[in-house]
């Protein structure tokens, strides 16, 4: 497969003004007839006229009315073109039923839809498929369908007709089409500036009960993007498409956004309150792209980051305000931890903006999207929030409808702070993830207390040799009595080495480092039990509060797993003390009775040189977790009475903070008490949140069969329900049954296996149970690579994402590692294996 590099970057040889599509659709031969007005590109030296085109039929092509012959290869084609502007039309014939791959024009149940991005536009007619190609659509749409959609206003409806046109120049990945037999759940919105906006949210019949909350989240959405960012919407409609098939969460297509029906169905019965604040999270994402991403959109992929970094960051300040920015800052920090620092720390590693890609679809990571926000949040925290909102207003007043660059995102904020941001683009250049050490010395005589910070990143195949970055750390002081002694002030580090003091002290305070988690690094800080326990007490930094349990409860599983101890009292002890304040949140003491993850726990070990064992993990998170409910029984029994909710269900951050709580408690009890407490809530739930952490600690507790068969024969109508049926029975498996558990699944007549999110339910679910997934004979990895091999010729981008379950092969032991290899050389060796797949896996196998 061939590379493409970001430093060979040419602007296309055309510049486009109109584009005119008509479709003529029918499940196999769905004809798609182009109408594009080219112009040389003043700009561009290349003047080859090379369009992308892949698996289309090419039934006649004309220039200025002439018909032509060009040269077609299985990527696009070349013609010869007049040096003056003209007209290219071509007509090709596309089989939207036969696309099993989720790309380009397909069909789900029925309906027809689109996924253009990245690259997906190429397999609806030949264009010049890249985002810095940006052009006014007109689109034409004749079928026998009721709902024909497609992006910007209406011109003209007819029965089986319609036509569109979209103002707004855009690239070819923000074009969609949806067709089909659909229920509009509507609403309207008056902008900032007084225009109405049509809201639609479209779905199959029988789902118009879920929809009021998506409705409602598109609302809040833009109206906090009015006050907040002062960006109003910029068409007459907004419409949302929800669709069973789909290979990620969402789309945010110019005014049709096409959402994977788990990212934007929701009601109290079907889902559980994680699944509001996910929905309320994706619907903002989508919507706030409309600015940053449509309107200024990348110039190439490489620069994915300029608006996935940036909205992600803008949907985590949403959702923070929305519902309690503490525990949505540790929830962050817990999925950056297990999901992008395993990537950054293994051989997938790549920079925020990655150099060369082979399928720009295997770089929709959590680097690009997660590490690319925490760059932001840097970003911000370095500059201060009124500079920040300054650099915002004239990066959107500067750059509308252009297609840029992290280069002209960073001259905006050098030009409105007159900082000079050289070295802080490391952080855009550089691959791996900082490990900071941090030592203290107190001088008694002096009142003078001194830190100092030492960073290095280990090396990578993606960047050989990094140097020092700016890291923002966050640090307060708290004094022997628990008060603050010195309030958060942020220490820019920009050496290898360097030192920094704080004086005027009394007696030696805790330091208090890296307080909101201000930048993403691994952190060294030789503090001392005491000290952790004195921070767990009493920092007035919501989230170093909890890192000083997290840092506790971890060093407690690892001397569990390495020398067998008993958890440490000490802390269960304090933890007791936090779990019964009754001032704080009972989400946040929700997060607090979390314990850091298997994978988390591996990745500790490793980096302190230990193979990490699978099984003494799970056998030491057992452990921990029984001795916390047999000593916090009372203490959790009384929560579980005291914040169960009694009111009508809302899935708002109060009431779902109380359940997260009540069934931390339920599920811990269970462990004690035995499944009584958990077969009540079963019976009793009237909502999914009850009723599925009820079941997942009946099946935990190996009592689970009756309320699984209910369960099903209660929801057996309800895909998405299902889905979580089926991951349920993979997550709650016993280590050694996990494989089998999942094998078993995949014989269920409901196991649609080119359903992605019925696929994902099984085979994510496998992927992510540590001592299931690793289980030493190997089984989980067999049959994971049994199932990927089957996937990748009907879903390439599905089957590659679902690789980096084996990204962390490296740490485990060597019996593992063999087996894995044997696996990922199994895969590798299957012909016609895709681009996809390949570039993957031979990233990990390295
Ligand atoms: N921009 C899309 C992701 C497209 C993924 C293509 N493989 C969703 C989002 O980030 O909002
Ligand atoms: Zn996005």
């Amino acid at each position: 497969p061939q590379t493409i590099y970001l430093s060979d970057y040419q602007p296309f040889g055309y510049l486009v003004d109109e584009v005119a599509l008509t479709f003529d659709l029918d499940p196999h031969k769905t004809r798609v007839k182009s109408r594009i007005s080219f112009r040389r590109n003043p700009e561009a030296e290349d003047g080859e006229f090379f369009l992308h085109g892949e698996g289309l039929k090419l039934i006649s092509a004309q220039i200025d009315g002439k018909p032509v012959t060009p040269k077609v290869t299985a990527s696009g084609l070349t013609c010869d073109v007049p040096d003056t502007p003209f007209f290219w039309e071509a007509e090709v014939e596309i089989d939207p039923k036969g696309n099993t791959a989720l790309e380009g024009l397909y069909m789900s149940n029925g309906m027809y839809c689109t996924q253009c991005e990245a690259e997906g536009f190429r397999k609806i007619t030949y264009y010049p498929d890249r985002p810095d190609v940006m052009s006014v659509f007109t689109v034409t749409i004749n079928g026998p369908h009721p709902v024909l959609l497609s992006n910007g206003n209406p011109v003209a409806q007819g029965q089986n007709h319609a036509e569109w046109h979209d103002p707004w120049p855009k690239p070819a990945y923000l074009f969609a089409l949806v067709a089909g037999d659909l229920i509009a759940h509507s609403d309207r919105f008056t902008t900032m500036s007084g225009r109405e906006v049509d809201l639609n949210l479209y779905v199959r019949p029988g789902d118009e009960g879920k929809c009021a909350f998506g409705m409602e989240a598109l609302k809040a959405s833009m109206k906090w993007d009015e006050d907040v960012y002062g960006r109003e919407y910029d068409l007459d409609l907004f419409n949302i498409v929800a669709v069973d098939d789909f290979n990620m969460g969402a789309m945010e297509n110019k005014g049709l956004n096409i959402f994977n029906s788990a990212a934007v169905l929701a009601s109290p019965e079907t889902s559980t309150d994680d699944n509001f604040e996910r929905i309320e999270a994706i619907i903002a994402h989508e919507y706030f792209h409309n600015w940053t991403g449509n309107r200024i959109t990348c110039r190439d992929w490489f620069q994915l980051c300029l608006k996935e970094g940036l909205t992600v960051y803008r949907d985590s300040q949403f959702t923070s305000d929305m519902r309690s920015a503490p525990v949505k800052r540790i929830g962050d920090v817990i999925d950056l931890r297990s999901r992008q620092f395993a990537e950054d720390q293994g051989p997938l590693a790549h920079p925020v903006r990655p150099e060369s890609f082979q399928e720009i679809n295997n770089f929709y990571t959590a680097t690009v999207y997660e590490k690319g926000a925490e760059v932001i949040g840097m970003l911000k925290t370095l500059v201060g929030d009124e500079a920040y909102s300054k650099a915002l207003d004239l990066y959107f007043e500067r750059h509308d409808g252009d297609a840029a660059t992290i280069e002209d995102w960073l001259k905006v904020f050098e030009e409105t702070t007159g900082r000079d941001l050289t070295q802080f683009k490391r952080w855009y250049s550089q691959a791996g993830t900082p490990r900071v050490d941090v030592t203290e010395a107190w001088d008694a005589g002096k009142g003078m207390l001194t830190l100092t910070f030492a960073q290095h990143t280990p090396p990578s195949t993606a960047t050989p040799k990094p140097a020092p970055q700016v890291l923002p750390i966050a640090v307060g002081l708290i004094g022997p009595d628990g008060s603050e002694v010195a309030p958060t002030r942020v220490l820019e580090v920009t050496e290898a080495e360097q030192s920094f003091t704080f004086d005027g002290l009394d007696e030696r305070p805790v330091a208090s480092v890296l307080r909101g988690f201000s930048a993403p690094v691994v952190l060294k800080h030789d503090l001392s039990k005491d000290e952790r326990l004195h921070l767990l007490a009493h920092d007035s930094d919501a989230f170093n509060r909890w890192e000083a349990g997290r840092t506790l409860a971890r060093q407690s599983l690892l001397s569990t797993i390495l020398h067998g101890s008993a958890p440490d009292a000490d802390w269960l002890d304090a933890l007791q003390v936090v779990l019964s304040d009754e001032t704080l949140e009972p989400a946040y003491r929700a997060l607090m009775l979390g314990l850091p993850g298997h994978a988390d726990l591996a990745s500790t070990l490793h980096d302190t040189g230990e193979t990490p064992d699978p099984a003494a993990i799970h056998r030491a998170v057992e452990s921990t977790r029984d001795a916390m409910a047999a000593r916090f029984a009372e203490v959790l029994g009384d929560l579980y009475t005291r914040h169960t909710v009694d009111a009508p269900y809302r899935p708002d951050a109060e009431q779902s903070g109380k359940r997260a709580l009540t069934n931390a408690a339920m599920s811990l009890l269970t462990r004690v008490q035995g499944a009584d407490r958990a077969q009540a809530q079963f019976d009793g739930a009237d909502n999914m949140t009850q009723q599925l952490s009820a079941l997942a600690a009946l099946v935990r507790s190996g009592q689970g069969d009756k309320a699984l068969a209910d369960f099903e024969a209660q929801w057996r109508n309800d895909r998405l329900v299902m889905d979580k049926w089926f991951g349920l029975q993979v997550s709650q498996a016993k280590p050694d049954e996990a494989a089998a558990v999942a094998q078993r699944l995949t014989e269920h007549a409901d196991f649609n296996w080119k359903n992605p999110n019925r696929f994902r339910a099984v085979f994510g679910s496998l992927a992510m149970h540590h001592a299931g997934f690793h289980h030493e004979s190997g089984k989980g990895y067999k049959l994971l690579a049994d199932w990927l091999i089957k996937l990748d010729p009907v879903n390439p981008q599905t089957t590659a994402r679902l690789c980096s379950a084996f990204q962390t092969w490296r740490r485990y032991d060597v019996d593992r590692q063999k087996k894995i290899e044997v696996e990922l050389d199994r895969i590798l060796a299957t012909p016609g294996l895709s681009r996809d797949t390949t570039e993957m896996l031979s990233r990990i196998r390295e």
